[in-house]
């Protein structure tokens, strides 16, 4: 028997899953989560993220994130009962885009960690810049236009690296602190993604970055998945020596640190694995491993992506294409106002999720044209650089109706803003904690008109860190393994849990579309009163 472990380190927490391989008996053998708020309040985060006076800053601490790492890794050792000797591999998902800069002495400090000591009190003098900022940030919207005029264009810039310059995206964080802490960028001797800063204090040693997460910074080649020199010149002088390497995501970084090995019992030969970004380790714990199907996340983020064989560009400018684990690609599309958008409406109207699903019941499909531009905070999809949250047809006090607003309001988001992608979807492998509410999944068949299915793990990051794993394990002892395998049994979708689009419900969400791109036009672009369209459907239905 081989047990794995995947670690997720995302946005407002870090969950584990171990799971047991033995041929074809695979099972989930341990979860936990730790949510860094109720764990770590001496950090001040507020859903993971430090308060700052600028609504356009999102900065974490990464002394936080190795704080937890170091709890969880004694969770697991004392109380949950796997049997630590047979771990074999390990590898993790992080957040995407978060960038950690360590100083010189990182590398030496690491290498020597005494196990007598916790992690944090050894780590707290590796960093050039104590705080990271994260996928939540869009502070960067000059050093975006900067880099994208360096390197010949928006178009150019997508071709070259899968995304035209995104506000959250590694490079243009980079610039942004080359240009305002010039001294501490020369400090800064090695600047890490969040997935590959865990996987560093798991091995002791520097960690690559894989193409999941490469493809996240505006600043690698994507059909080359090397580092661009175009790019990095155009982000930040030197940047070339401060990258860590880019390897193929299965790669082994080394073998497990003497610091968890010693004090928590773990075995010395077991391989850590790079870390990838949540998206793509999601991609394969949702069972992508070839194409034809989609994947929707709703987490802190929402996410829409699929895999996808060659780096096709979205022509939009909205999506991106990342490196899939599988060394093939995906594309994906973010939405930044996910989960706390709806915890809004939620505190609004002093609800519990119950009482949000009741609401969700309690309300017809349309919502009789009600519209919530649900733009709680910046949105990336579309461009918002200005939280504003508009109604039209819509009562601020109408807590049933606000309730279906803005989940209809993220539904027809996506459904408008994948169009690009060209795929005919028909069927939604939908995952994240809020893909465990069936009456959400409900809108996002009929707003899809696609079947959609629940998976029996809801954190499919953390599952698919674990599935890499053991797919590295096995390509590092030279056995041969397919993705088809390495998935079967772990990631496939609930057959029973399917939920059908209803026609009549499919024909209302294909006006409520019209609508809902004619209000974003109106708030965004200055385009027609909206009302009279919303005027009209409420005449007919
Ligand atoms: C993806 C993105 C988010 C984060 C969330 O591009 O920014 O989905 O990965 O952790």
């Amino acid at each position: 028997m081989a047990v794995y472990l995947g670690f997720d380190s995302s946005t407002q927490s870090l969950t584990v899953i171990a799971i047991e391989v033995e041929g074809s008996r695979r099972r989930v053998l341990y979860t936990r989560s730790l949510n860094f708020d109720e764990m770590f309040p001496e950090y001040g985060t507020k859903n993971g993220v430090l308060p700052h006076d600028d609504p356009l800053v999102a900065r974490s601490s990464p002394k936080l994130w190795a704080q937890a790492l170091d709890t969880m890794m004694g969770t697991l050792a004392k109380e949950s009962g796997i049997p630590l000797a047979k771990v074999r591999a390990i590898s993790g998902s992080g957040q995407q885009h978060g960038s950690v800069f360590l100083d010189a002495s990182a590398g030496e400090i690491l290498a020597h960690i005494d196990p007598g000591t916790p992690l944090v009190a050894q780590v707290g003098g590796i960093f050039a810049r104590e705080t990271s900022p994260i996928w939540m940030d869009s502070s960067t919207r000059e050093e975006c236009e900067e880099i994208t005029q360096a390197v010949g264009g928006e178009g150019d810039l997508a071709l070259l690296t899968g995304s035209r310059a995104f506000e959250r995206f590694t490079g243009p964080q980079i610039r942004k602190y080359y240009k305002e802490d010039p001294d501490g960028y020369e400090r800064t001797d090695k600047i890490h993604v969040v997935s590959s800063f865990m996987a560093t204090l798991l091995a002791g040693r520097h960690a690559c970055i894989e193409p999941g997460d490469g493809a996240g910074m505006n600043l690698m080649d994507i059909a080359r998945r090397r580092w661009s020199a175009v790019a990095l010149q155009a982000t930040a002088p030197d940047l070339e020596t401060k990258l860590p390497e880019l390897h193929e995501s299965w790669t082994i970084v080394g073998p497990l640190a003497p610091y968890w090995v010693k004090r928590y019992g773990f075995p010395a030969k077991a391989k850590v694995v790079a870390w990838s970004g949540d998206n793509p380790c999601s991609l394969i714990g949702v069972g992508l491993v070839s194409q034809g199907r989609i994947a929707i996340s709703l987490g802190t983020s929402s996410t829409l992506f699929g895999f996808m064989p060659a780096p096709n560009v979205d022509p939009t400018g909205s999506g991106h294409v990342f490196g899939s684990p599988t060394g093939d690609y995906m594309s994906l599309i973010c939405f930044e106002n996910g989960s706390l958008a709806r915890e809004r409406v939620r505190d609004e109207h002093k609800l519990d999720w119950e009482g949000f699903s009741q609401a969700l019941r309690a309300t017809p499909p349309g919502n009789r044209g009600g519209i919530l531009l649900p733009w709680y905070r910046p949105e990336i999809t579309p461009t918002v650089h200005k939280p504003e949250v508009r109604r039209y047809g819509l009562d601020e006090r109408d807590g049933p109706g606000n309730v279906r607003a803005v989940v209809e309001a993220q539904m027809v988001s996506m459904a408008i803003h994948s169009a690009w992608m060209g795929v005919n979807v028909s069927c939604i492998h939908a995952t994240g904690g809020a893909a465990r509410n069936r009456d959400i999944l409900k809108v996002m068949a009929d707003v899809m008109n696609a079947e959609v299915y629940q998976f029996e793990v809801t954190n499919s990051a953390c599952l698919g860190a674990a599935l890499r794993a053991y797919h590295a394990d096995h390509v590092a002892d030279r056995k041969k393994v397919s993705w088809e395998d390495v998935t079967a049994g772990f990631a496939e979708p609930v057959k029973s849990s399917r939920i059908a689009p209803d026609p009549g419900n499919v024909a209302v969400y294909e006006e409520l579309k019209k609508i809902y791109s004619a209000c974003e036009a109106h708030a965004l672009r200055g385009g027609d009163d909206p009302m009279p369209l919303i005027e009209e459907l409420r005449k007919r239905r």
